[in-house]
C-alpha cells in the first residue's frame, strides 16, 4: 500500500503510475528470434510495449475488499513466486508459497503439466527418522535407516564452505585435506557433528539430483546422484542452522527450478540474516585457521609425541576414520594433531588387503567388526589411553567412550580375540570372561570353535577316567561373575604363622605413612578397611594416589584404597616365604547365567551357603582363566553345583567329554525334576532358543 503526495498543480496533471506486483511472475510475452513476440500460455493481452523490467521499479501490493490480489493470482494458478522479491516481501511470505503449492497439486492453469520433484516416490521413502552415522564434508550426512541399510543425504540448497582451484595447489608439499583447509568447513562439520551425530532426525527428501558426466563426451559423472532432503532435528532445520550461522550459502536457482528445499525461503531469509551480522563466510575478520599436524604414519615425529602422549593418561579426542575393527584415525583436539591409533589387546579380524605376495583375502567377520567400530565410535568423542607405538609410527592404547572400552565390547561381542599382550593390562579379566561368554555362545567368530575343541579334547582324554580326589579348601570369597576363591586347608596354620609374624614385625616397626608409591603388578601390605589389619596384596591399577586397587592374594577380594594404606612388603613375608594362598575357581557343569539378577540370585545363595566355610574341592576340567570344578559341603557331601541345578538357578552346561559323561548325565536329570517342578527360572517352563534371549540365557543346541 502507498500514498503519493500532491502538489497545487500536480492535480491538473493527469498521472499513470506502473508498479509491479511484489512477488509475482506471470506469464509474458517472449521476444523470438525473428522480433516478433509471442505469449506464453495464459498471458494476458500486452497492454504496453515494454517486456523488460527497468531499472527502478515500485513493488507493491494491490489489495481488494474481497482479499489480497497476490495470494489470488498465486492460487489460481495465473502466477509463480520470484524468489527475489519474496525475500523483501516483508510478511507472510508462507501464505503465498503455500498458495502456489496448491495451485501446484490442482494442476491448475499454468501447472497443468506440473510434476512435483519426488512425485514417483513412495511416502515412506520420502519422509522418514533415520540415525546419524557420519557427517560428510558439510552438506551431507550418512544415516541408517530402519532397514539397517545407510544412505547418504545431502542437505538441499546449500553450498558448503568451498575454494577455488588454484588456492588448493598452492602450496604442493602439503597434504590437502579440505576439511581443515577450506576456511569455516571444519567449524562447519564441527557443529553439525555436535549437533546430530548418532541422533535421530527427520528427513524430507525434496528432489533427487541426477548425475551429471563432467563432459558431453565423458561417461565418468562428475556428480554421482544424490539425495537431496530438509533434515531436522527437535524442529531445527540444520541446513538453516548452518546459513545462519555463516557456514554454507544458498544456491540461486532458474525460476522454473523445482529442485530446491522445501525450505527455501527460510533458507535465503537465514542468509540474508548471516550477511547483515557479519556471520562466518561473512565475516570481514581473518578467517580461522587449523594447523592440525598430522602425525599418522610419521614415525620420527610419533615418537616424540609418545611419552607426552603416555603421561597424558587418558587424553579426549575424536574419531575421524575407523579404517578395521580395531584401527582409527584419532584428532586429539587438544594437541591439535591428528594419529592413527590401534587396539590394545585384541585380535581383530583383518579385512583384505595388498600385501607383497598377492591380495590376502579378508578373514571372516572383519566387515562386522568394522561396522560395529564405526557404529560405536566414528566422529564421537572418546578418551584414549596411549600404551606404546609400533613401528610404523601408529599409537597403541585403549579407547573408551561412555564407560564403554571399545576392545572389551569388540570381544564380548564375538568380533575379536583376546591378544596375549593383554595380560599385562588391568583389563585382562575383563576381556577373558567376555570372549569366554562369546566362546560358549558360539557367536560369530566362534561360530566353528568349540566343536574342534572338544574333539580334541576328547581324543586326549577318552580313556581317562575322571578323576575324584575331593580335598579339604576353605571358601573365601566369592565373585559376581560365580567365580571363587578358596584357601587350602592343609596349609592354613603356615599363613596364619605366616601372618601373625609378619603383623608383629610390622608394628614393632611400623611403616612410615604416605613412602609407599604404588605400581600395577608389585606385591605389597594393605591395611584392610573393614579390620584396619595389614594382609598381603598386588596392586592392580594405579588409578590415582588416592584410588589404588588392590587384590589381596590370600584371600581373593579386592578394594580401592588410598596409596597410604600401602606399604612394602618385608622380604621375609613375600610370596616366595609362601605362594599366595587365594586360588581361583569356578563350577564345573553349571553355565554363569548372563542375566545380571538372575546371577546377583545364584551368588547371594553361594554367600550364604558357603562363603567362610569348609568345603570339598575337585578339578573336574581346565579352562580359560581358571580351573573348573565341583564343591561338595562338607558335612552333608551334598553337590553345591548340583544343588543350585536342583533348585533352578542355574542351567546345566553341557561338556562333550566322554569322561564326563556320568557327572553330566546327573546334572541333566536334576535340571528336568527343576523343570518339572516349575522352580526359578523354570517358572515360564522350558523357554524356547528365541525366549532364552531375553531371559539372558542362551541355550546351547
Ligand atoms: C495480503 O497478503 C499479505 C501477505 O500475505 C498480508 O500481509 C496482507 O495482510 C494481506 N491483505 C489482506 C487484506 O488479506
Ligand atoms: C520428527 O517429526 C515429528 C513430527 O513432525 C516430531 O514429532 C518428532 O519429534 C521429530 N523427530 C526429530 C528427531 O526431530
Ligand atoms: C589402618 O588404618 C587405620 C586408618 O587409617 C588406622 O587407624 C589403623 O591403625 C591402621 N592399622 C594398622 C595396623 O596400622
Ligand atoms: C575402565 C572401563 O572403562 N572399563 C569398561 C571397559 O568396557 C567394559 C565393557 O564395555 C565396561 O563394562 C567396563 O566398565
Amino acid at each position: 500500500l502507498f500514498f503519493m503526495k500532491f502538489t497545487e498543480e500536480d492535480r491538473s496533471t493527469k498521472w499513470h503510475i506502473t508498479f509491479y506486483i511484489s512477488s509475482l511472475q506471470c506469464p509474458t510475452f517472449k521476444r523470438e528470434a525473428d522480433g516478433t513476440e509471442s505469449p506464453e500460455p495464459f498471458a494476458a493481452r500486452p497492454s504496453s510495449s515494454r517486456s523488460r523490467l527497468p531499472n527502478q521499479v515500485i513493488l507493491g501490493t494491490v489489495l481488494h475488499p474481497n482479499g489480497n490480489i497476490t495470494e489470488l493470482l498465486l492460487k489460481e494458478g495465473f502466477a509463480r513466486c520470484v524468489d527475489w522479491s519474496m525475500a523483501v516481501y516483508t510478511q507472510g511470505a508462507e501464505k503465498l508459497r503455500a498458495g502456489e503449492k496448491s495451485a501446484k497439486e490442482r494442476k491448475v492453469r499454468i501447472w497443468k503439466d506440473y510434476v512435483a520433484p519426488t512425485a514417483n516416490m513412495d511416502q515412506k521413502d520420502r519422509q522418514f527418522v533415520a540415525k546419524v552415522m557420519q557427517v560428510v564434508n558439510a552438506d551431507a550426512v550418512v544415516v541408517k535407516l530402519n532397514s539397517g541399510e545407510y544412505k547418504t543425504i545431502h542437505l538441499s540448497s546449500i553450498r558448503p564452505p568451498r575454494i577455488e582451484g588454484e588456492e588448493k595447489n598452492k602450496d604442493k608439499d602439503k597434504r590437502f585435506r579440505p576439511i581443515y583447509d577450506i576456511p569455516y568447513m571444519f567449524e562447519a562439520r564441527e557443529f553439525m557433528r555436535k549437533k546430530i551425530i548418532g541422533k535421530k532426525v527427520n528427513v524430507t527428501v525434496d528432489y533427487i539430483r541426477a548425475a551429471t558426466s563432467s563432459s558431453e563426451t565423458s561417461t565418468i559423472p562428475a556428480f554421482a546422484e544424490r539425495t537431496c532432503a530438509t533434515v531436522t532435528i527437535g524442529g531445527i532445520n540444520i541446513a538453516e542452522a548452518l546459513v545462519s550461522k555463516g557456514f554454507a550459502t544458498v544456491i540461486r536457482y532458474r525460476q522454473d527450478d523445482d529442485q530446491r528445499s522445501s525450505h527455501y525461503d527460510e533458507l535465503l531469509a537465514a542468509e540474508a540474516r548471516a550477511i547483515k551480522n557479519g556471520k562466518g563466510l561473512h565475516s570481514k575478520k581473518e578467517v580461522p585457521i587449523h594447523r592440525v599436524a598430522d602425525i599418522s604414519g610419521e614415525t620420527q615425529k610419533a615418537k616424540q609425541f609418545l611419552p607426552f602422549l603416555q603421561r597424558a593418561g587418558r587424553s579426549e579426542a575424536v574419531v575421524e576414520y575407523v579404517f578395521s575393527g580395531s584401527r582409527l584415525k584419532l584428532y586429539m583436539p587438544k594437541e591439535t594433531c591428528l594419529i592413527t591409533f590401534l587396539l590394545a589387546g585384541i585380535e581383530c579380524p583383518r579385512g583384505s588387503r595388498n600385501m607383497p605376495g598377492g591380495m590376502q583375502v579378508a578373514e571372516p567377520f572383519s566387515d562386522e567388526a568394522m561396522a560395529f567400530t564405526k557404529e560405536l565410535v566414528l566422529q564421537r568423542e572418546v578418551e584414549v589411553e596411549v600404551e606404546s607405538m609400533d613401528k610404523a609410527g601408529n599409537f597403541i592404547g585403549w579407547l573408551h567412550i561412555e564407560g564403554v572400552n571399545l576392545s572389551v565390547a569388540l570381544v564380548e561381542n564375538a568380533l575379536s580375540k583376546v591378544h596375549f599382550t593383554a595380560e599385562r593390562s588391568s583389563y585382562y579379566k575383563t576381556l577373558v570372561s567376555g570372549e569366554e561368554a562369546s566362546r560358549l555362545r558360539k557367536d560369530k567368530i566362534w561360530a566353528n570353535y568349540e566343536e574342534k575343541k572338544v574333539e580334541e579334547v576328547v581324543h586326549v582324554m577318552e580313556e581317562k577316567e575322571r578323576t575324584a580326589n575331593y580335598r579339604a579348601v576353605y571358601v573365601t570369597e566369592i565373585t559376581d561373575t560365580m567365580h571363587f576363591y578358596t584357601q587350602d586347608v592343609e596349609t592354613g596354620t603356615q599363613l596364619e604363622n605366616l601372618m601373625e609374624t609378619m603383623r608383629a614385625e610390622i608394628a614393632a616397626q611400623p611403616p612410615v605413612e604416605g613412602s609407599y608409591a604404588a605400581r600395577r603388578g608389585d606385591y605389597c601390605i594393605a591395611n584392610f578397611s573393614a579390620d584396619g589389619e595389614w594382609y598381603r596384596a598386588r596392586v592392580e591399577k594405579v588409578q590415582s594416589p588416592a584410588k589404588v586397587h588392590v587384590f589381596y592374594i590370600d584371600y581373593g577380594n579386592r578394594e580401592i584404597v588410598p596409596s597410604t594404606r600401602l606399604a612394602v612388603i618385608p622380604p621375609a613375608f613375600s610370596t616366595r616365604a609362601l605362594a599366595a594362598q587365594a586360588t581361583e575357581y569356578t563350577f564345573a557343569y553349571i553355565q554363569v547365567p548372563q542375566d545380571e539378577d538372575a546371577r546377583a540370585d545364584v551368588v547371594d545363595s553361594l554367600v550364604r551357603d558357603i562363603q567362610n566355610t569348609q568345603c570339598l574341592l575337585n578339578v573336574e576340567h581346565s579352562g580359560v582363566t581358571c580351573p573348573h570344578v565341583t564343591l561338595q559341603f562338607a558335612e552333608s557331601k551334598d553337590d553345591v553345583g548340583l544343588s543350585l541345578v536342583k533348585e533352578g538357578m542355574v542351567m546345566v552346561d553341557v561338556r562333550k567329554e566322554k569322561h564326563l559323561q556320568k557327572m553330566v548325565t546327573e546334572y541333566l536329570n536334576g535340571q528336568e525334576s527343576a523343570k518339572t517342578a516349575r522352580l526359578n527360572i523354570w517358572r515360564y517352563g522350558d523357554f524356547r532358543d528365541d525366549d532364552a534371549d531375553e531371559f539372558g540365557y542362551k541355550l546351547k543346541k
